[in-house]
């Protein structure tokens, strides 16, 4: 299922679970942790939710929040170096903020997409 961008401008959405892990935050570097996320990209938003994407998650229970949310807008995403992970099929995403960010999927039609999904947000939202 290619990520195609709704040509009624609803918010584009994509959703699944992927590991990840924060690099570093406003410009400073954090110590790696490594988690499986319910992984959500809504409009220019890409939210995280901790653990597996079962019932009892944030998503669509109206109460809880999610555990981490990044804007796109201005930020860049691209295949991660080999000296950011000794994982494959790793994206570093980078905020404006200063954030940066580590995805992995074992799967690799799964990280392919969530690349092509990643890039075409930022880019439709360059402007903005
Ligand atoms: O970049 P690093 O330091 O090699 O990252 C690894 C470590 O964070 C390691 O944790 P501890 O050093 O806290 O034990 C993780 O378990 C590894 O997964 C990290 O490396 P990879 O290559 O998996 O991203």
């Amino acid at each position: 299922s290619a990520y195609v961008q709704d040509p009624t401008d609803k918010p584009s959405e994509k959703c699944g679970v992927l590991n990840v892990t924060k690099i570093t935050e406003n410009g400073k570097k954090v110590r790696k942790n490594w988690t499986s996320s319910w992984t959500v990209l809504q409009g220019s938003t890409l939210l995280f939710a901790k653990g597996q994407g079962g019932g009892t998650s944030w998503f669509g229970g109206g109460q809880s929040k999610p555990e981490f949310t990044v804007d796109l807008k201005g930020g860049s995403v691209e295949w991660a170096s080999k000296d950011k992970s000794s994982k494959k099929h790793v994206l570093e995403l980078k905020t404006r903020q200063g954030t940066e960010l580590l995805i992995q999927s074992e799967n690799d039609s799964v990280i392919n997409e969530w690349f092509k999904a990643l890039q075409e947000t930022i880019s439709n939202h360059a402007s903005e």
